[in-house]
């Protein structure tokens, strides 16, 4: 298998967006209607419906570890198996489904960490943990997270391409939290379980 074609199957995967799969599967509102506006995991929990979150997280997490395993599983390099990650994180964020409009990544990105370096994965986790618990906020724990990973990739890792490729993820997630950063300035973000409350 060539690389552009690994690279074009890891896409496609990531741009099964689960938050709208999901959504219709339990017979839940577009969560693109409602709340954030966002096709991800903390906007489905807004519906009130923790199984449909969860779904969402597990599905969008996974796609991201396949995407890596496979591209390992199919011998190509660690790097070239970062770089599928990297595709399905792209597919994830601006997916064909929705016509290039996608979600904001953290929970793919997860995927794809846990898949590349199991260390880097878990520091990561922690720090969207300890903040997700300390304010109640999904995206400052999201934008903490994405700051730690490619500081996590050269403890774990050294300094090797593949950090270069956690880091631009971490900067195109950075980029789609655009929004949450002017709501978290103005005091205005939705927290963690809240309501469904229409787009600030
Ligand atoms: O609706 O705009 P919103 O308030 O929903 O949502 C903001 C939120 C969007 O993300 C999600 C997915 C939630 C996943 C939660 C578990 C994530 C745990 C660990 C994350 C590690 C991420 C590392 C990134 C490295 C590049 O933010």
């Amino acid at each position: 298998m060539s690389l552009i074609a690994l690279l074009l199957g890891a896409y496609l995967l990531g741009s099964i967006p689960f938050a709208i799969v999901t959504s219709k599967l339990f017979g839940l509102e577009d969560p693109r209607r409602y709340g954030s506006g966002n096709p991800g995991a903390t906007n489905v929990l807004r519906s009130g419906n923790k199984g449909a979150a969860a779904l969402t997280l597990i599905g969008d997490c996974l796609k991201g570890w396949l995407a890596v395993w496979a591209a390992s599983r199919l011998g190509f390099s660690p790097l070239e198996a970062s770089l599928a990650g990297l595709a399905a994180f792209l597919g994830h964020v601006f997916t064909v489904f929705l016509r290039f409009n996608g979600g904001k990544g953290v929970a793919t990105a997860l995927g794809v960490l846990a898949s590349v370096d199991g260390q880097v994965a878990i520091l990561c986790a922690l720090v969207w943990l300890a903040v997700a618990f300390t304010s109640r906020y999904s995206s400052a724990a999201a934008l903490s997270a994405a700051a730690a990973a490619p500081v996590a990739g050269l403890i774990f890792l050294g300094p090797q391409p593949s950090v270069l490729v956690l880091a631009a993820m971490a900067g195109v997630l950075i980029w789609r939290h655009a929004a949450n950063i002017r709501r978290l300035l103005a005091g205005t973000e939705g927290r963690i379980g809240g309501s469904k409350k229409p787009k600030a």
